[in-house]
């Protein structure tokens, strides 16, 4: 068992006739810079390769009407005039009079790599196709696209392999709305595109782009759309969306077949896309694919228009594909402001359908997902060990991005300390940043505490709350701080009403020692864990020293960070004061 590389060099002759700068993007040098790098790198050699056929006109008929499949055939006989005025009927399209032929063999270079996968010839493997299918709809060519070849592979292996759960993962920039169109009421295809959006200003300027389209009547719950809103968006973005949105509804959903739209046009130096993400992304990308599905993954080229990004990016799937190690992904794995809330966006939007997202903070569930994959009775599943170990390196692929990942933007101090007088007795590492300042509404927060309207009490607490509002804007990770003795329980509730007030939801604060529950707090979500030991050591909590408190806040971030780094302020009396 191995790869299947499926392709026929005819795809290259359809080409643009005329002058469209819109068009000409999609010209034959795509396939054959693809080709050559494959080669070259020794790739193509390691993979199965399977010469491309003509699909039948039934398979076309599986998503398109005999009016446009004959349309379609009728201009093989055009002249160029004629083309080009059939072409301008419809949005980004170009016709060529080998569109038809070129258009038949990318549906039956997907079919056949379904076939082989699903017979077991090959364990996954590649369609390099032109002309790509994803914008093309029932009786409209659209966005370069003329017959839509995944949603044609998603029918036929419904129907011709008895398939009853496939997922399609749509990577291209570009909203695959021609695969959604086909597939909105159809709860046995799981739908996921992330598309370059703007807010509707990018092409195809589509409100079914967003994310709260989540298909129709069964089929609710089975589209998922990632709008991206900016430009840009690069590895860490690209990973997290697969970590928090793509993953825990994939294994939910437990496809029997993994079918990718794999544009490349989502790839670093892309005209169109205009992201960021590096080659090497693709291949972890793949990665994280092959846990599911058996390891069933058929990859069908869409879009992709910088040839040597466009290259390079496709090796890197076929490396994933082959089993090869996975390059690491290089710069600060942190995801941007906006990819966060795109992502936030489509899981509320989501989240009425699928369990997984309905546990706070949830992150992909692994070991539910690959329980399923071992669990469900099926005769399509390969042996036992192969499946483990696949599952075993998918599972060990996902822990180092998450390890990798972090949701929270790292702070520039990591940790920092208030402490008035600095106590002799305490000896804190030399990278712990030591803070001076005060707040200028220190003295407002002490209203209600007589205890701290006193001078000596003023000067901690405006360091404490300066201290704070560091960390509650992000430019300190954690911090320390001393209060004197009788202040603590006071100091403590301004400390928690100013995280509050500055916008954070949950707060988590365990206080060790004689420390009272500020009064008029609301009650949701408050757990009271008994202790009688007042002293730390003895209580049996894991690396909590006597007398100190510590609040722990994961919440002024969209998501939990799956590496843990909530902020957290730890505060407690110094010895002797
Ligand atoms: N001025 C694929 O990537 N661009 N198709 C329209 C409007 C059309 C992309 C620009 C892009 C089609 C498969
Ligand atoms: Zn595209």
């Amino acid at each position: 068992m191995g790869t299947a590389l499926v392709y026929h060099e005819d795809m290259t002759t359809a080409r643009l006739l005329w002058d469209d700068p819109e068009c000409e993007l999609e010209c034959p040098e795509r396939l054959t810079a693809i080709l050559e790098r494959l080669q070259q790198s020794g790739l193509q050699q390691r993979c199965q390769r399977l010469v491309a056929q003509e699909a039948s006109e039934a398979a076309l008929g599986l998503v398109h009407s005999p009016e446009y499949v004959g349309l379609v055939r009728g201009t093989q006989a055009l002249d160029t005039g004629e083309l080009q005025a059939l072409s301008g009927q419809y949005d980004a399209v170009y016709f060529h009079p080998s569109t038809f032929h070129c258009a038949r063999l990318a549906v039956g270079a997907t079919l056949q790599l379904v076939d082989a996968v699903l017979t077991g010839t090959v364990h996954n493997g590649l369609a390099l196709v032109r002309p790509p299918g994803h914008h093309s709809q029932r009786a409209a060519a659209n966005g370069f696209c003329v017959f839509n070849n995944v949603a044609i592979a998603a029918k036929h292996a419904k129907q011709k392999h008895g398939l009853c759960r496939i997922l399609i993962v749509d990577w291209d920039i570009h909203h695959g709305q021609g695969i959604q169109y086909v597939f909105e009421d159809d709860p046995s295809i799981l739908y996921f595109s992330w598309h370059r959006y703007e807010h509707a200003q990018f092409w195809p300027h589509l409100r079914d782009s967003d994310a709260d389209v989540v298909g129709q009547g069964q089929g609710r719950g089975f589209t998922v759309n990632l709008p991206w809103n900016q430009v840009g968006m690069g590895n860490a973005d690209y990973v997290a969306a697969f970590l928090h949105v793509l993953l825990p509804l994939a294994f939910e959903f437990d496809p029997e077949l993994v079918l990718i739209s794999a544009g490349f046009d989502s790839a670093i130096r892309d005209p169109e896309g205009q992201m960021q993400a590096t080659p090497e992304c693709f291949a972890h990308l793949t990665r994280l694919l092959q846990v599911l599905a058996g390891g069933r993954v058929c990859a069908v080229l869409e879009g992709g228009y910088h040839l040597e990004s466009l290259s390079q990016s496709v090796c890197m799937m076929v490396q994933a594909l082959l089993g090869d190690p996975t390059p690491p992904l290089s710069g600060p794995m942190v995801p941007c402001q906006s990819a966060l809330e795109s992502i936030q966006s489509v899981r509320a939007a989501q989240a009425p359908y699928w369990k997984s997202l309905q546990l706070q903070g949830a992150t992909p569930r692994l070991s539910s997902g690959t329980h399923s994959l071992e669990g469900r009775p099926s005769t399509l599943l390969p042996a036992g060990l192969e499946l483990k170990t696949a599952a075993a390196h998918a599972v060990s692929a996902l822990s180092s991005l998450l390890d990798q990942l972090c949701l929270h933007p790292r702070s520039a101090v990591h940790t920092a300390a208030a402490l008035t007088p600095l106590d002799a007795a305490l000896v804190l590492p030399p990278d712990i940043l030591h803070l001076e300042g005060s707040t200028q509404e220190t003295q407002a927060w002490t209203r209600p505490h007589e205890s701290l309207t006193q001078d000596q009490a003023l000067t901690p607490l405006g360091q404490v709350l300066y201290l704070l509002d560091k960390i509650l804007d992000g430019q300190v990770g954690s911090g320390i701080a001393a209060t004197p003795a009788p202040t603590l329980n006071a100091t403590l509730d301004v400390v928690i009403r100013r995280s509050l007030s500055h916008g954070t939801q949950r707060l988590f604060c365990v206080t060790m020692g004689q420390l009272d529950r500020p009064p008029d707090l609301a009650n949701d979500g408050y757990v009271q864990i008994q202790s009688s030991a007042v002293d730390g050591h003895r209580t049996g909590i894991p690396g909590v020293a006597g007398g100190v408190c510590g609040c722990t806040s994961g919440a002024r971030r969209p998501l939990l960070c799956p590496c843990s780094r909530s902020p957290c302020l730890c505060m407690g009396q110094l010895a002797g004061s």
